[in-house]
């Protein structure tokens, strides 16, 4: 009995001796597995692997293989968890943009551009009633068609591609944008030199050109130019006008001999057709008149007519070589007006 017992006693230190090995060796995977697991939550791992250390030397291994299997089960719910997750985000996202894109072409079906008119004047000639606001014109042959203000007066439809009345939208802009156009139709804006170009060309078609300007002390002044068009953008969509009317001066063929912007192409500060290599005025020598008069214009060695440089506020109207200047109306000194319309009716 003794012997049995003696064996027996052997062969238990030896199973306890092979689950401890077990154990640590579970420990060890263990271990080796949170590090890769917790990679860049290092404290995380830190705290687990004391909580392990702790239970090894407190607890019997059942409790540890229960803690280990547990966390296991846990770690991997949660990579579920997160994979799942992850596939909600995606089908959720998809759903998002795949309503949009049915939305935009839901309006885009719902609110095609409905054509009004050739331009404001036929539109007012076919609605005499109609009152001024934006309107949707295709000149002919003109592909696609555009929005515009229309400023219906007595004497017809006008299509307006320049308005000035602060300092809120820019108009130190680079070719493209003027050919493009900017601002808001309600608002300031410059309509694009390319649907200027499309309203007025075409063999027999006439335009008549008005240029509206308001002063700061309450007076108001106009010019109007018969047979106006713009050229194609090859020729820098050249400026031609016809016989002028008014009561603001004909500034575009200037106040001095030399300097007519009649016949001459539209400048930008990126795009160079002023007629200046340099010019000499006084003692100051003149590349480029849209770096001195601001925006863009058809700059003839500068010119007396400038509309689209900065706007100057009440006080700091006088003086500036930047401004709105008509100088056959406002002078000697630089005057830049309160405000200022372009507009153009077919007739
Ligand atoms: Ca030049």
């Amino acid at each position: 009995m003794g012997r049995l017992k003696e064996l027996l006693s052997t062969n238990q230190e030896e199973l306890r001796a092979k689950q401890r090995e077990d154990w640590l060796c579970w420990i060890s995977q263990y271990r080796k597995w949170l590090v890769k697991e917790c990679d860049g939550a290092r404290e995380v791992c830190t705290i687990e692997e004391e909580r392990i250390r702790v239970m090894d030397s407190t607890n019997p291994p059942v409790v540890l293989r229960n803690y280990i299997a547990q966390n296991a089960v846990q770690k991997m719910l949660t990579s579920q968890r997160k994979l799942d997750k992850m596939w909600n985000r995606i089908f959720f996202c998809g759903l998002v943009v795949c309503l949009i894109c049915l939305t935009e072409q839901t309006q885009g079906q719902k609110t095609p551009l409905v054509v009004q008119g050739t331009d404001c004047t036929q539109i007012k000639t076919l609605s005499p009633r109609a009152t001024s606001g934006v309107y949707v014109i295709q000149p002919a042959g003109v592909r696609f068609p555009f929005k515009v203000y229309c400023e219906m007066l007595a004497d017809g439809g006008w299509t307006v591609f320049q308005r000035r009345s602060g300092a809120e939208v820019l108009f130190n802009r680079k070719w493209a944008v003027y050919k493009q156009g900017f601002g808001h139709l309600r608002k300031d804006h410059w309509l694009g030199l390319s649907k200027v170009f499309a309203l007025t060309k075409g063999r027999g078609r006439r335009s008549t050109m008005r240029v509206d300007l308001w002063d700061f002390e309450g007076g108001t002044a106009f010019a109007e130019y018969s047979d106006f068009r713009l050229g194609p953008e090859r020729g820098a969509y050249k400026l031609n006008v016809g016989a002028y009317k008014g009561n603001a001066g004909d500034a575009i063929r200037g106040k001095y001999a030399g300097i007519d912007q009649n016949g001459f192409g539209f400048s930008t500060t990126d795009k160079d057709n002023d007629g200046c290599s340099p010019c000499i005025f006084g003692d100051i020598a003149e590349n480029e008149c849209s770096f001195s008069e601001g925006g863009g214009w058809w700059y003839s060695r500068c010119g007396s007519a400038s509309l689209n440089g900065d706007w100057h506020p009440v006080g700091e109207h006088i003086g500036w070589a930047s401004g709105l200047h008509w100088e056959t109306w406002k002078g000697p000194a630089p005057y830049s007006a309160r405000a200022s319309r372009m507009m153009i009716k077919s007739v």
